[in-house]
C-alpha cells in the first residue's frame, strides 16, 4: 500500500496566525475514503518542532504532495527537492500550479503537477502508480533524484488535470478536469488529522492570540460568479456550488461534538450568494443545537447579498464576527476599476445591519489598484473611519497571474521587477507592487501607512488594544508590527489573506 504525505511548505509570508489547510484536509479525506495511508505535514505549525527533512528521515513515504499558492511556490520547490532526496515521488498542486503548471514541470525535483480541484485526481494518481508498479516495477523505484518518467500504459494520459513526463521525458499536459458539480459527494476533509492544538484562533488581531485554540475552518460552498479584477480564483472558479444544508450541518456537528471545536471559520469565497440558503444554514445550526460554539465569516460576506434578517439569524446561530470586502471608498473605483458589483451605500447598509444584530465587524480595504488616485485613497480612509469596524485590514493591491489586474499591468508594463519573484507577492506586504498612470508607489505606501495611523491611533482604539491581555504577552511582536504599519519602520510580518 502506497504511503502519502501531504504537506504545506514553509510559510515565511504568513506567520501571525495559523489556520488549518483545507485543501490538504480534503485531499486526505479523499485518500482515506479510498483506503490509502496518508498523513499531513503543515510547516506553519510543525517546522519548529520537526523539519520536513527530519519527518521524512523518520518515516518513509512513497509520495509527497505539496501545496502552493503563488507566494509559496519557491518554498514548495525547495520542499520537493528535500522529498526527492528521501526517495519520494513529488506531486505539486494548488493555486500557483493551476496557473503555471509548465514552470514547475521544468524543475527536476517536480514529478507531477496537478491543476484545479484534486480530490479525484489524487486518487487516480495513486491507482496509476499501483498499475505502473505492476507493468514496470523499475519505474516507481528509479533513481529518485532524477525527474520521474511515467508509463502511458498505466493510464497517465487519462487523468484529467494532470501534467506528467512520459517515458521519453516529454512533458504532457492532460486536458483540464471540470469542477466537481456534486459538492455533497466530496468526502469531508480529514479534520481529525490536523494537530489542532498548534493552530491559533481565527483572528488574533481582534481576539488576542490563542496559541492553543481548537479553531477549525469549513468550506460550505465553492466558487464565486463575481469578477473583481484583483481576485485570483484558479481553483474554485467562476461558478457557485453550494453544499446542501444537511451536508454542512453534518460536518459542523462532527467538529463541535467529536473534535471539540472552540471556534469555526467559514472560508468560502462567498458563502451568502444564495441568501435563502444562508438563512436555512443558520436555522439548521440553531435546530441542531450547534450555536454555542462561536463562528466567524473569515472571507465571503458580500455586502449586497445581505439583509437585517440574515444578520439576526446569524447572531442567533452563534456567529460572532463578519468580514466584508469593502475595498474602496470611491464609487467610481468600485464600479469601473474593481468591478465589485457593490456601492459604498450598500457597504454602509450591511455594516449598519450587522452592528444592529450585535455582530463584530471586519472590513477589508485595498490600496493602490490601477486607476487609484490620492483622492480615492483618502475616501477609503474616511470610509474606514466612518464604518469603524472592529478590525480594519488595509491591504496593498497584489497582482496575481490570471487576474484582470495582472493582464492590465502586463499590458502597460508597470509591474515592478520583484513582483515576478513570486514570494514577493504576499498580500498586505507593506510595499506597493506596481505604479500605474500618474500614481507612484511612494504615494500608495504613504496613504497605506496613513490609513493605519488614522484608523488605529485614535484614543478609543488605543484603549481597546491596551486592555487586551495578549497585547502585553506578545508586546515585542506588536511593537514591531505597529512600528512598521504606522511609521513604515523595519520589516513587517504579512498578516492577511
Ligand atoms: C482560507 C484561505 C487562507 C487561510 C488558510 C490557508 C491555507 N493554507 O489553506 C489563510 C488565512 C491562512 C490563508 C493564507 C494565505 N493565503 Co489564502 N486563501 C484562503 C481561501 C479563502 C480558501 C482556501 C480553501 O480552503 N480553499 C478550498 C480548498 C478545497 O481548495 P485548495 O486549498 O485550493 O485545495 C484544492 C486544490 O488547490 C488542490 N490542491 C491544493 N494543494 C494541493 C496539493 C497537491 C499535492 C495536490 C495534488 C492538489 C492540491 O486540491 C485541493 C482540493 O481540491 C483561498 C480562496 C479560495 N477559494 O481558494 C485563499 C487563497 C488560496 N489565498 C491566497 C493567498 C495569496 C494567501 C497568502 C499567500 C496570503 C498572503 N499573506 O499573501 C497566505 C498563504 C498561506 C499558506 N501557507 O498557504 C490566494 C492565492 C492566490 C494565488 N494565485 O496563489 C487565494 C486564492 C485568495 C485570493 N483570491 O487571492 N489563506
Ligand atoms: S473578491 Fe470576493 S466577490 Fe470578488 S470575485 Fe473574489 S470571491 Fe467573488
Amino acid at each position: 500500500m502506497l504511503k502519502i504525505l501531504l504537506a504545506s511548505p514553509e510559510s515565511e509570508v504568513w506567520n501571525s496566525r495559523k489556520h488549518i489547510h483545507m485543501g490538504l484536509g480534503y485531499l486526505a479525506g479523499s485518500l482515506l475514503a479510498h483506503g490509502y495511508h496518508v498523513d499531513i505535514y503543515d510547516s506553519s505549525v510543525e517546522a519548529d518542532v520537526e523539519s520536513l527533512d527530519d519527518r521524512l528521515a523518520r518515516e518513509h513515504f512513497d509520495v509527497v504532495g505539496l501545496s502552493a499558492p503563488t507566494p509559496l511556490i519557491n518554498a514548495a520547490w525547495d520542499a520537493a527537492a528535500i522529498a526527492k532526496r528521501h526517495g519520494a515521488i513529488t506531486i505539486l498542486g494548488g493555486p500557483h500550479l493551476t496557473l503555471r503548471p509548465h514552470e514547475s514541470m521544468e524543475k527536476e525535483m517536480v514529478d507531477l503537477v496537478v491543476r484545479g480541484e484534486a480530490e479525484r485526481t489524487i486518487v487516480e494518481i495513486m491507482a496509476a502508480l499501483e498499475k505502473q508498479a505492476e507493468i514496470d516495477p523499475q519505474l516507481n523505484g528509479q533513481n529518485s533524484v532524477e525527474p520521474k518518467l511515467f508509463h502511458p500504459d498505466a493510464g497517465w494520459g487519462r487523468i484529467l488535470g494532470l501534467s506528467w513526463r512520459n517515458i521519453e521525458g516529454k512533458v504532457q499536459h492532460n486536458p483540464d478536469r471540470l469542477l466537481s458539480d456534486d459538492v455533497d459527494a466530496i468526502p469531508f476533509p480529514a479534520h481529525h488529522m490536523f494537530k489542532i492544538d498548534r493552530y491559533t484562533n481565527l483572528n488574533p488581531l481582534t481576539d488576542g492570540l490563542d496559541m492553543n485554540a481548537r479553531a477549525f475552518t469549513i468550506v460550505t460552498s465553492r466558487g464565486c460568479p463575481y469578477k473583481c479584477t484583483y481576485c485570483s480564483k484558479p481553483i474554485t472558479g467562476d461558478t457557485w456550488r453550494g453544499r446542501s444544508v444537511d451536508n454542512v450541518i453534518a460536518e459542523w456537528e462532527w467538529l463541535v461534538k467529536d473534535l471539540g471545536a472552540t471556534e469555526i471559520g467559514i472560508t468560502d469565497d462567498i458563502w451568502n450568494l444564495d441568501r435563502d440558503r444562508a438563512k436555512a444554514l443558520c436555522r439548521g445550526l440553531i435546530k441542531a443545537n450547534l450555536n454555542h460554539v462561536p463562528w466567524v465569516t473569515i472571507h465571503g460576506m458580500k455586502v449586497n447579498n445581505t439583509d437585517q434578517e440574515l444578520f439576526s439569524l446569524m447572531k442567533q446561530a452563534g456567529c460572532k464576527r463578519v468580514g466584508f470586502g469593502v475595498e474602496n471608498g470611491d464609487d467610481w473605483m468600485l464600479r469601473n476599476v474593481i468591478k465589485k458589483g457593490q456601492t459604498v451605500d450598500m457597504v454602509r447598509q450591511a455594516f449598519k445591519h450587522a452592528k444592529k444584530a450585535r455582530l463584530q465587524t471586519m472590513g477589508f480595504f485595498i490600496f493602490g489598484m490601477p486607476g487609484e488616485t490620492e483622492e480615492s485613497m483618502e475616501k477609503t480612509i474616511k470610509l474606514a473611519m466612518e464604518l469603524d469596524p472592529d478590525l480594519a485590514h488595509f491591504m496593498m493591491a497584489a497582482p496575481f497571474p490570471g487576474t484582470a489586474m495582472w493582464e492590465q499591468l502586463v499590458e502597460h508594463g508597470h509591474i515592478f521587477e520583484n513582483a515576478l519573484e513570486w514570494d514577493q507577492l504576499a498580500i498586505q506586504e507593506n510595499k506597493a507592487h506596481f505604479a500605474f498612470g500618474n500614481l507612484d508607489k511612494e504615494t500608495v505606501e504613504r496613504k497605506w501607512h496613513e490609513a493605519h495611523r488614522r484608523f488605529y491611533l485614535r484614543p478609543k482604539r488605543i484603549m481597546r488594544i491596551a486592555a487586551r491581555k495578549d497585547t502585553w504577552q506578545r508586546f515585542p511582536y506588536y511593537l514591531k508590527t505597529a512600528a512598521n504599519m504606522l511609521l513604515g519602520l523595519g520589516e513587517r510580518e504579512a498578516t492577511a489573506a
